[in-house]
């Protein structure tokens, strides 16, 4: 897909105003030349080791900057690297870019650095797929899952499961070379036991991983009757007026979303419309969303005027284990707040805002903490569906083995799995899943 002969160059960072900016290289010998020409060094910089370097476009210094220096294969893309902090700044960085591709080296195009990483076989493809994914991560707890695949989470699982196939498969391809008296065969009990345990092993990794194909966040649902101030709270939350507030029963007639990011915890705040029984039949839509959306959610605020507890119970078929919140709102409007009824709040002036934020981070934590108890492993759709494809696999390996017999049938099944195990990890020869892999990437990455 890309040439991996040559030495390719790209900015790391966002472009534009930034105190700093990193400009990458990696390639073969030919990136100590562009160091050694660039700071008019005579020595070549000692790996892993910063170096402050005036960097000189001929006899013009165009930057003061700190160059680290990778030795291959010690790196990232397994290639010698060189990684260049440079001043921020629009002019400096198109100054060096400018002068390391007049030199010879070539601008990267997305993604071609994880590119020569995968290649050289520093990464797996479910490691690309991680690294990339990471970067778009949008909250705390698919970022976590994602670092943890980048680290090899889900290839070491993987990779046991495919040693094992890659061993049963080495015995029996030597019994099928041989004749009966020459070797001990696997036997039926054992190739049972074999297949058996990569089912429970796949199985096992499906079971401990969510799959998703959005990034995931803490859903937090807010719910009552309408005019509550549901839409009131929800605009309190998010601090700006997305939602439209209004005096009419109703209104709020399909959902909407926010993401809140309040004291490192992030959340997905959804306004919903209200509860109740009515005959019009755009509200009962909306009603069935509600309860859609207290299905979807990990914490349902319940808020209401008077008393959220009988909102609570209204909705407790729908809640199961979910944590709940009682809200009482309008309490600008109580003589006295009963305590008993919920954290009171008042939407109109503001009070209360604080200790239902604290509140519901707390909460948030919580609930993501749970997520890290209960799952391992974040896989997209492609793992997923590769995965579930293996464990088809297996059970008609096993079936047809239980049938017939054959252990002719068998090495050809086990070589069938073998390749979704490559898929899995290192297509190298199928193209077009690792175009579309690398396409989606940043430049410099
Ligand atoms: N006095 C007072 N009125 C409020 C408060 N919160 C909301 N309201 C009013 O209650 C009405 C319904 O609010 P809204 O947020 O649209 O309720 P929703 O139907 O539950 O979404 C509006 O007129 C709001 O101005 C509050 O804290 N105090
Ligand atoms: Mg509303």
């Amino acid at each position: 897909m890309y040439k991996t002969n040559d030495t390719i160059v790209a900015l790391a960072t966002v472009p534009g105003k930034a105190a700093l900016n990193v400009v990458r290289l990696s390639g073969n010998e030919f990136v100590l030349k562009l160091y050694k020409t660039i700071t008019k060094k005579r020595e070549f910089p000692k790996a892993n080791f910063a170096h402050l370097c005036n960097v000189y476009n001929k006899a013009k210094i165009i930057d003061q900057a700190v160059c680290v220096f990778y030795k291959s294969p010690k790196s990232f893309t397994s290639e010698h690297m060189l990684e260049i902090s440079t001043h921020g700044g629009k002019v400096i960085v198109q100054q060096i870019i400018g002068l390391l591709l007049d030199l010879g080296a070539r601008q990267a195009s997305p993604g071609e650095f994880t590119y020569r990483a995968f290649i050289n076989q520093k990464i797996d493809l479910s490691q690309a797929e991680a690294i990339n994914a990471a970067i778009s991560s949008s909250n705390q707890i698919s970022s976590f899952y994602h670092i943890n695949s980048i680290r090899g989470g889900l290839s070491k699982k993987i990779k046991k499961t495919q040693k094992t196939i890659i061993e049963a498969l080495t015995i029996i391809e030597h019994e099928l070379d041989f004749n009966e008296e020459e070797i001990d065969f696997l036997g039926e009990q054992k190739i049972t036991e074999i297949l058996q345990s990569v089912y429970n092993n796949v199985d096992k990794v499906l079971d401990s991983s969510f799959f998703q194909e959005k990034d995931t966040n803490i859903r937090v649902a807010i719910v009552g009757v309408p005019n509550s101030g549901k839409s009131s709270l929800f605009n309190l939350i998010v601090g700006d007026n997305r939602a439209i507030v209004s005096k009419i029963k109703g209104t709020t007639r399909d959902t909407i979303e926010g993401i809140i990011t309040y004291k490192n915890t992030d959340f997905t705040l959804v306004d919903t419309a209200g509860i109740r029984k009515t005959k019009d039949s755009l509200e009962l839509l909306g009603i069935e969303k509600t309860i859609e959306e207290i299905k979807k959610a990990s914490i349902v605020i319940c808020v209401d005027d008077k008393d959220p507890k009988k909102i609570q119970t209204k909705i407790k078929k729908h809640l199961k284990n979910k944590e709940c919140l009682l809200v009482l709102n309008k309490t600008d409007l109580f003589s006295s707040v009963p305590k008993t009824k919920g954290l009171g709040i008042s939407c109109k002036t503001g009070s209360g805002k604080r200790g239902l934020l604290t509140l519901l981070s707390t909460s948030v934590q919580k609930n993501t903490n749970e997520y890290f108890k209960k799952y391992s492993l974040f896989l997209n759709k492609r793992q997923f569906l590769i995965l579930k494809e293996l464990l088809r696999g297996v059970e008609k390996a096993l079936k047809e083995y239980k049938n017939n017999k054959d252990v002719v049938v068998l090495a050809s099944n086990l070589r069938g799995l073998l390749s979704l195990f490559d898929d899995l990890l290192k297509p190298v020869d199928n193209q077009k899943i690792i175009n579309n892999i690398f396409k989606g990437f940043c430049v410099g990455k």
